[in-house]
């Protein structure tokens, strides 16, 4: 991967006449998203929309990779979906749908299921993080998970993907499997580059700060979720897992402050030395309460707007039935071009 890209828009002036497609999606589980999903990835898909044209999706394809209650994956596509637009996302500006109301998904990834390798499926960290959690329940779905995130990609002839740092592997597979199709048919794809944040791209749990935060954690203090009412952002701060130290500066080895800082200067815009300036000589225990505050305050306006949009659940039907006709019109065009390459007899 070209690591140039990362967090680097194209300059206008180097691409005067299209504008860069880029495409990121969210799985819905729990309704909510993590600080880790809100900083790392979905913050910065609104801040594209007006240089790019965007395509985002909440994808619950993805989701039953894992056992789901359908009722609660119902329910959470809606939230998830609702959470998406309040974090920035303006239906308006970018095409904002669900991946199972539009088709070429699933058409696409089943495609590029024959050209990814069982090797480096295998190789993904994150199946094998996920096989080992969900020991009872290890489906094709779970492998080939790769495949189907390819396929969203590439389906929208993406230039950018906004994601955090954990997806960077799904990604360069994506980016493989494009290069190895247009070596074989001709140039097909577009080949997709990440966009990381610089700072934020991997946050780590309060609880265990050697662990990524994450939604599924069982310890309710690990993870902070963007519809967390104040008070319980600032305690779960609070109780934060540091070190016996008490100095705020970022070094290797102090893992919980590097992660506070990380959170507090994506939140403030403030620089690590600038943090470790206003902090010198104060505890962690201020400084954990300042961190807090902040994230509670960076979060208000978005769960202020999540719950006015959940009250017009007519406006979000809306939305999304219009964001899926948008989605499959583009991503039909690319689902015929392949077809056509590896030879389907075309219906009409
Ligand atoms: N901790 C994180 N720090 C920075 N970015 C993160 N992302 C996820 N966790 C962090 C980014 O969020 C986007 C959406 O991720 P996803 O829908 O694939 O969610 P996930 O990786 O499944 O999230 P979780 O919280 O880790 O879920 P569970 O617990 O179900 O496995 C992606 O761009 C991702 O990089």
């Amino acid at each position: 991967m070209n690591e140039s890209t990362q967090a680097a828009v194209p300059a206008a002036e180097e691409k005067p006449a299209k504008k860069p497609i880029v495409f990121s999606g969210i799985q819905p589980t729990s309704g909510s998203f993590t600080l880790g999903n809100y900083l790392g990835a979905v913050k910065n898909w609104g801040k594209l929309q007006d240089d790019c044209n965007c395509a985002y999706c909440i994808v619950n394809q993805h989701a039953i990779t894992v056992r789901q209650n359908p009722q609660e994956l119902k329910k959470n596509t809606l939230s998830a979906y609702a959470l998406m637009l309040a974090c920035g996302v303006d239906p308006d500006k970018s095409i904002a749908f669900i991946q199972s109301h539009v088709k070429t998904h699933a058409e696409l990834a089943w495609v590029l299921n024959c050209y990814t390798q069982f090797g480096e499926l295998s190789r993904m960290t994150q199946f094998k993080d996920k096989s080992a959690k969900h020991a009872d329940n290890i489906n094709a779905g779970l492998f080939t998970y790769p495949s189907l995130m390819a396929a969203d990609i590439l389906l929208y002839q993406t230039n950018l993907v906004p994601v955090g740092n954990d997806q960077k592997q799904h990604l360069e597979l994506a980016r493989d499997i494009a290069l190895r199709f247009n070596g074989l048919y001709g140039n097909t794809f577009t080949v997709p580059e990440a966009y990381i944040p610089q700072t934020a791209a991997r946050i780590m749990s309060l609880a265990d700060p050697s662990k990524k935060m994450s939604k599924s954690d069982e310890n309710t203090n690990a993870t902070v979720f963007v519809l967390d009412p104040p008070e319980t952002i600032v305690k779960k701060f609070k109780r934060a897992i540091t070190d016996s130290e008490a100095e705020v500066v970022y070094r290797e080895g102090k893992d919980g402050i590097n992660n506070l800082i990380s959170i507090y200067s994506a939140v403030t815009g403030l620089t690590a030395e600038q943090i470790q300036q206003d902090f010198a000589g104060k505890g962690y225990g201020d400084f954990k309460q300042a961190v807090g505050e902040a994230v509670a305050e960076e979060l208000r306006p978005v769960r202020e707007k999540y719950e006015q949009l959940m009250k017009d659940k007519a406006y979000l039907e809306e939305c999304y039935r219009g964001g899926a006709d948008k989605a499959l019109h583009f991503s039909q065009r690319t689902l015929d071009k392949v077809y056509k390459k590896i030879g389907f007899l075309p219906y009409k």
